[in-house]
């Protein structure tokens, strides 16, 4: 067995992961064939309902891969259906407070740590491994990343982040520059959200968890690798497509 995520994460280089919004387990097969560590299905703006990610998320992991899945919403069946199938992460997005972050944990971790309950799929997304086996590695192989996105998560990152179990956060630039400016802007670059952004980086350092966010054009992945992002996403698989079409229209048009 190679790597887990975590273990991954903790070495200090950036991870560039692929985000689908897509459904198919073709689909899902052709991003795990791209050049990126990780790949992440998007079930809350993409087109991926749970019965997707039962046959997406196994075929990411057999490539080789990482996954991971952003679940609809802070809801503990959600959270449970996205962990059963083999997500390697789940990523929760609008957490606002350490007591949201406190019901992912609940909800993801099986006792002491949490009451996640138990359902046998998981066992076999994770082959070679028994019952007992799985009951006693889950907690530690499978992460709980936050969404930090909205004002008020921003004004209380520190609690967040402090919160035990809690793997790393997760940063939606475009929410995040909404709620900023109350609902007047949509602006990733703006410095108002740079500064949100570095503020959320640096508490994630503070306790020393990974953070993540939402990328997209070269320059501004490359300004939050500056600011001590480790987890990245390549912007989405329709982005992806329309960048790619673009780019050989551009090099081949007379
Ligand atoms: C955001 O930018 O708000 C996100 O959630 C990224 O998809
Ligand atoms: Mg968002």
């Amino acid at each position: 067995m190679g790597d887990s995520l975590r273990q991954r994460l903790a070495r200090a280089e950036p991870l560039f992961f692929g985000w689908g919004s897509l459904p198919g387990i073709h689909h899902a097969m052709a991003l795990a064939a791209l050049p990126f560590e990780a790949v992440l299905l998007d079930q809350q703006h993409g087109l991926i309902g749970h019965s997707d990610s039962s046959a997406m998320v196994p075929a990411i992991n057999s490539a080789g891969k990482f996954s991971m899945v952003r679940v609809l919403w802070n809801d503990a069946g959600l959270i449970g259906q996205a962990l059963d199938v083999g997500a390697d992460a789940i990523i929760v997005p609008m957490t606002n407070t350490a007591a949201d972050v406190r019901r992912i944990v609940q909800a993801a971790k099986y006792p002491p740590r949490g009451g996640r309950s138990w359902g046998s799929y998981a066992v076999s997304q994770h082959q070679g491994m028994t019952k007992e086996q799985y009951l006693a590695t889950a907690n530690d192989i499978t992460m709980i990343i936050a969404m930090v996105e909205t004002e008020e998560a921003l004004d209380c990152v520190d609690e967040i982040c402090a919160v035990e179990g809690l793997d790393g956060i997760f940063v939606g630039p475009n929410d995040l520059s909404i709620s900023l400016s109350k609902g007047t802007r949509m602006d990733a670059m703006h410095e108002v959200n740079q500064k949100a952004y570095a503020k959320a980086a640096k508490a994630a350092k503070k306790a020393g968890i990974p953070s993540g966010i939402f990328g997209g054009a070269p320059a501004f992945v490359k300004t939050c690798l500056a600011m001590g992002y480790d987890f990245i996403s390549s912007g989405a698989d329709t982005g992806m497509m329309d960048a790619g079409a673009r780019a050989f229209l551009a090099a081949v048009k007379p």
